[in-house]
């Protein structure tokens, strides 16, 4: 039975690539941080299958000691503060988990099996001001937060390990994914969240920021597949996975409302607290490398992906108001 470590289990992407690797025969080995609440929302129905143990991506030893005692055939590196505006406000933290984290893994793993396969969950955001349309592999970077300058970093270790010491390090570039699983700060899940609330008569309005953003959006289970697919790929490498297509926050806006055939424009209110330094105005992918040679595929549309997410909003809180999923 293969053995794989996923880091950053408890978060979006991290219960669908576990449940995928549960369905492919792994053993899976969640790695989670010390805290006084448990964060197991997204795990539940899953959570007998899996195993659960401690460690932090600001502990070198705790990296170690999970290499050692489980002893991998792969490890998924899906932890970091991964919120943008947050990068902002606590610029230290997110350089040392979202960047520096990157490093204790491949330390650790250099140190006690440098045979083991690993993912970084690396991001378009390292794109930033974008100076190339569309986004791919060798789209130079330009990052546009400290989040973005902190997952360039844990981009170029991952090279850096793979070509100094021959070890199979992929970063897969991944451009913007959502679900009904997404945290509730993310501009997609936000709305839909609200959507949802406005239909059900709990609120009355949406705060938002930059209404014109661009952001390539797919489905967060197309993309763990992309994730596996590269560490089963003969060669380590680099990997751009989007749709390939864009649409700004107006249009999400636009199709989540008119999911329960209300108009946006009747809720959405523009707030500057919502506005950020610094703006990533446009992203989309190309996504040619990873469909030619994966023989990875986009599966969801964008606006079955809106419909998902303002359905699953409007089943939970009609059974359960006060959870988050
Ligand atoms: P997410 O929902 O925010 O999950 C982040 C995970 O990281 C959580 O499990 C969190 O644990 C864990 N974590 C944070 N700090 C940690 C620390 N110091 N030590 C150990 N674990 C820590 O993020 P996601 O959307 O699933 O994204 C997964 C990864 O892909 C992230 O690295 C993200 O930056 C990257 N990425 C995401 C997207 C996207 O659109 N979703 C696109 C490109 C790249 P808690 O539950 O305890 O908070
Ligand atoms: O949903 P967002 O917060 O995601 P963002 O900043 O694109 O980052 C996400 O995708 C990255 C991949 O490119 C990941 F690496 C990262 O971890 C994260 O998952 O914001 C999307 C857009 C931004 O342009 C923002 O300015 O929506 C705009 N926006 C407008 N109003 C808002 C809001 N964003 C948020 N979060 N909240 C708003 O009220």
């Amino acid at each position: 039975m293969p053995v794989a470590i996923i880091t950053g289990i408890t978060g979006q992407d991290g219960s669908y690539l576990a449940e995928l690797l549960l369905g492919k025969g792994y053993q899976v080995i969640g790695m989670v941080r010390r805290s006084s609440t448990v964060t197991m929302e997204r795990l539940q129905h899953i959570q007998d299958d899996i195993i659960i143990t401690q460690g932090d991506l600001h502990d070198q030893s705790s990296m170690v000691a999970l290499i050692e005692e489980y002893k991998p055939d792969e490890v998924y590196n899906l932890a970091a503060q991964s919120f943008v505006p947050t990068s902002w406000s606590q610029p230290l933290l997110t350089a040392e988990a979202t960047g520096l984290g990157v490093t204790r893994i491949l330390e650790a793993i250099r140190l006690v099996n440098s045979q083991i396969k690993f993912y970084q969950a690396s991001s378009s955001e390292m794109f930033g001001k974008v100076v190339e349309v569309p986004q791919n592999e060798d789209t130079p970077f330009y990052p546009r937060s400290p989040y973005g300058v902190a997952k360039l970093y844990g981009h170029w270790i991952t090279v850096n390990y793979r070509e100094s010491f021959d070890m199979f390090a992929c970063s897969g570039i991944l451009f913007n994914h959502e679900s009904p699983r997404r945290g509730l700060e993310f501009v997609t899940r936000k709305i839909t969240n609200t959507v949802a609330k406005i239909k059900m008569g709990l609120t009355r309005e949406l705060r938002l920021g930059n209404l014109e953003a661009q952001r390539d959006w797919g489905f967060a289970g197309d993309y763990v597949q992309a994730m596996w697919m590269m560490l089963q790929h003969p060669r380590a490498e680099s990997f751009v996975i989007g749709t390939g297509e864009t649409h700004s926050v107006r249009e999400f806006c636009e199709v989540a409302f008119g999911a329960v055939d209300l108009n946006y424009q009747d809720y959405v209110v523009q707030d500057p607290r919502f506005y950020r330094p610094a703006e990533v105005d446009l992203l989309i992918s190309d996504p040619a490398k990873a469909n030619t040679e994966l023989g990875w595929k986009n599966k969801t549309t964008f606006r079955e992906l809106v419909e998902m997410m303002v359905a699953a909003d409007l089943q939970r809180l009609s059974t359960n108001p006060q959870g988050t999923r």
